[in-house]
């Protein structure tokens, strides 16, 4: 039990586990104490019972009262673990056969592992390069299938510091049983000296501001002047007016589907002009532009409704 998810899902386990001992002792109670006192004696004759209303009422309505506290109790604990608290720190996650690659927000990448500190909501933005993978931490009572073309996404925060299995719980190929990784949960100045080590080349909305250059996405995005396609300044997070009608969030599958098949939800009042990036992008490019894009979007506290520009430097010119 090492997340904020753990408690709460064990608690539902025993609840279930004592139910069904409860339930399997009562009918083996029942038969051996029917068995005993209606067992064949001369002169006793068996008559039938033609039914009884309290009795099928009684039946009925204990296990649906029983069945419908699991529904709700479970109910709250599902919606509790999919939906990721909104200050939580980003981190992205591609599967591939076989291995795991994480992207963190400040540039840090790492394979197989993946180093968090304690006591912070942590959401996964997670996506697969090749087949269907999951991602799974028991310790945490975790897990959430990795899909090919789509973001799903993971949240948690860990409570206890140590060194946790990180498993792929969806058979992948070959090597599936070789896909495992450790997750370090680490005590925040731990994490901070784990932050400041290594290599980094920009954090991930850098990364991704250089890749709007490189591949020319900036000819048609511009911030000074409105160009041919639209300003992504604080586009992320809110409702976009289509073409058709329809509105939808500008959240990541939506960023990352403009980018691969642009054609599929059109901006109402543009053209649908934009090329598609698919096979020249690769996963970890995509989830750096799509960080840049989120960047855009990062008011400071206390200016809400004007989406100012990130003053971080991977804020636009
Ligand atoms: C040839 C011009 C052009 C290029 C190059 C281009 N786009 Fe676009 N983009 C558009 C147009 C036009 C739209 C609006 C119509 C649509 O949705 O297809 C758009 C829409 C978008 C949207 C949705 C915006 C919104 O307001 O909802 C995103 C995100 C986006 N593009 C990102 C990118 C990224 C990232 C690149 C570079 C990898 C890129 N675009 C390259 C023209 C372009
Ligand atoms: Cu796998």
């Amino acid at each position: 039990m090492a997340s904020n998810h753990a408690l709460p899902v064990d608690l539902v386990y025993i609840f279930l586990v004592v139910l069904s001992a409860v339930m399997t002792l009562g009918i083996f109670a029942t038969i051996a104490v029917f068995g005993l006192k209606y067992r064949r004696r001369h002169g006793r004759e068996a008559h039938q019972i033609e039914g009884s209303l309290i009795l099928e009422i009684t039946w009925s309505v204990i296990p649906l009262g029983i069945f419908m506290v699991l529904f709700g109790w479970g109910a709250v604990i599902y919606f509790h673990e999919r939906t990721p608290p909104r200050d939580s720190t980003e981190i992205y996650v591609v599967g591939k056969q076989w291995m795991w690659k994480i992207q963190h927000q400040e540039g840090q990448r790492e394979i197989n592992e993946l180093h968090i500190p304690v006591d912070r909501d942590i959401k996964l933005i997670m996506t697969s390069q090749d087949v269907i993978h999951s991602f799974f931490i028991p310790e945490f009572r975790v897990k959430q299938d990795v899909i090919p073309g789509r973001y799903t996404t993971l949240w948690f925060r860990a409570t206890t510091p140590g060194t946790y299995h990180l498993f792929c719980a969806q058979f992948c190929g070959t090597e599936h049983s070789g896909m495992i990784g450790q997750v370090v949960v680490m005590n925040p100045s731990d994490y901070q000296n784990w932050m400041s080590g290594g290599t980094i080349v920009g954090s991930l909305a850098q990364n991704g501001q250089t890749l709007f250059q490189q591949l020319g996405c900036s000819t048609c995005h511009r911030f000074d002047v409105q160009g041919r396609g639209p300003n992504l300044t604080g586009v992320f997070g809110k409702p976009v007016q289509l073409q058709d009608g329809r509105t939808v969030l500008a959240d990541e599958n939506y960023v990352r589907e403009s980018i691969l098949i642009p054609t599929a939800k059109v901006v109402s009042g543009f053209q649908p002009i934009m090329p598609s990036f698919q096979g020249q992008v690769s996963e970890e490019q995509l989830n750096a532009l799509v960080a840049y894009v989120k960047s855009l979007s990062q008011a400071p506290a206390g200016a809400a409704g004007t989406p100012t520009n990130n003053p971080g430097p991977a804020a636009n010119q």
